[in-house]
């Protein structure tokens, strides 16, 4: 029987373990450039005999326009990819793999956080009910998100080849490959699910065409850097950042088999509400994942399936037993930097602290203290 500390191959990336470390967004990337901290924090996740198989970054944005919170990362500029080499060297220094998570917010961002302060963009000039996070007088304070103005269909190719570029940065960084973060009401989700998509265009309306601009991002990334060292994360039933859909199942079956013959490295789905209850349901019925999953496989999809949300060791050998590949953890790496040899030794675990999660220093981020 398969275990999560077996290995896998992921497309072109060879995983030591079944254990990724989710994309956990910290906010301490100042000026938008990783640094010596940021370097330090992932080094102490990255061993893969009591780290992680697989480290996603935290959300990277892809532009300018792609910022949504205060001092989180990007990989626009020549100084954010040489930034990032010290976190890619610092990973690989301890026989790690890591991917970066590209990120464009859309709406889900503030005036003071945008190119000129000016508005954010989405599909439609739709507010999105949620927060984002600004340091004020350097501390972290929610806030509601800007209105929105909707992007014209002439803009969409620019954005795609920001995708693109940043790809290309990343793999300059040093990264062995990138996710693309299709999830959790930002800019690509946004496209995908029809609270928040009402255009007329030819990227608005059926399910094919609010998948148009995901499946554009995914041709440009994989035509870039190839398939084996893509992936991508969806959340089809998450209401995170005011998400939703009349009809998740068809939307969602369609984009994984628009996904299919990229040959990725792997699907990442967060099952449920993120950080929330893994049955959050949204539209007509319970959102049934296997069949997402042989969808994807039906089309010939053969990347790596990775699961997330509220996993603990023994729902992750119980996901694997029925066909996922790779889980991934979040809260539970911030606490525990060597989570693997926990998992391993079945416990004990460290508890999160909550006030330490978005912004600030060293404290509950470096301070976790692994097993003797
Ligand atoms: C928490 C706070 C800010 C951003 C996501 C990138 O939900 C995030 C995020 C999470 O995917």
């Amino acid at each position: 029987m398969t275990t999560l500390f077996d290995p896998i191959q992921a497309g072109s990336l060879p995983l030591a373990t079944r254990i990724a470390m989710a994309p956990l967004t910290r906010n301490r990337a100042p000026g938008a450039l990783a640094n010596a901290r940021m370097a330090a924090y992932y080094r102490q996740r990255a061993n893969p005999a009591t780290g992680a198989g697989l480290i996603v970054t935290e959300a990277t944005a892809i532009s300018h326009q792609g910022q949504g919170y205060a001092d989180v990362p990007g990989i626009w500029s020549a100084e954010q990819v040489a930034a990032w080499k010290q976190v890619t060297d610092a990973v690989h220094a301890e026989g790690g793999k890591i991917v970066m998570q590209l990120w464009h917010v859309g709406r889900v961002s503030h005036t003071s956080l945008q190119p000129g302060g000016a508005a954010p963009v989405a599909p439609s000039a739709i507010t999105a009910k949620t927060k984002t996070v600004l340091l004020i007088d350097g501390q972290a304070q929610f806030v509601e998100t800007s209105a929105p103005r909707a992007l014209e269909t002439s803009e969409l190719p620019g954005i795609v080849q920001d995708y693109r570029r940043a790809a290309a940065n990343a793999i300059a960084a040093g990264f062995d490959g990138v996710e693309v973060h299709a999830a959790n009401g930002y800019l690509i989700d946004q496209f995908l699910r029809s609270g928040s998509n009402q255009r007329s265009d030819a990227y608005g309306g059926s399910v094919e065409n609010r998948a148009r601009f995901l499946g554009e991002v995914m041709l440009a990334v994989t035509q870039e850097i190839g398939g084996g060292r893509t992936g991508i994360r969806i959340s089809p039933v998450t209401p995170a950042n005011d998400a939703s859909d009349e009809n998740p199942q068809p939307l969602f079956e369609h984009v994984v088999q628009q996904l299919a013959p990229l040959d990725l490295a792997y699907v990442h789905v967060i099952e449920g509400s993120t950080g929330g209850p893994r049955d959050h349901q949204q539209g007509p019925a319970p959102f049934d994942y296997a069949a997402l999953r042989q969808a994807y496989r039906a089309a010939g999809g053969q990347g790596a399936w990775m699961v997330n949300n509220g996993y603990d060791l023994a729902l992750a050998q119980q996901s694997l037993a029925s066909g996922a590949d790779i889980v991934a953890f979040g809260r539970p790496f911030i606490a525990n930097p060597d989570l693997g040899a926990r998992l391993k030794q079945g416990g004990p675990f460290n508890t999160l602290d909550r006030a330490t999660l978005y912004g600030g220093g060293d404290a509950g981020y470096l301070d976790y203290p692994t097993l003797g």
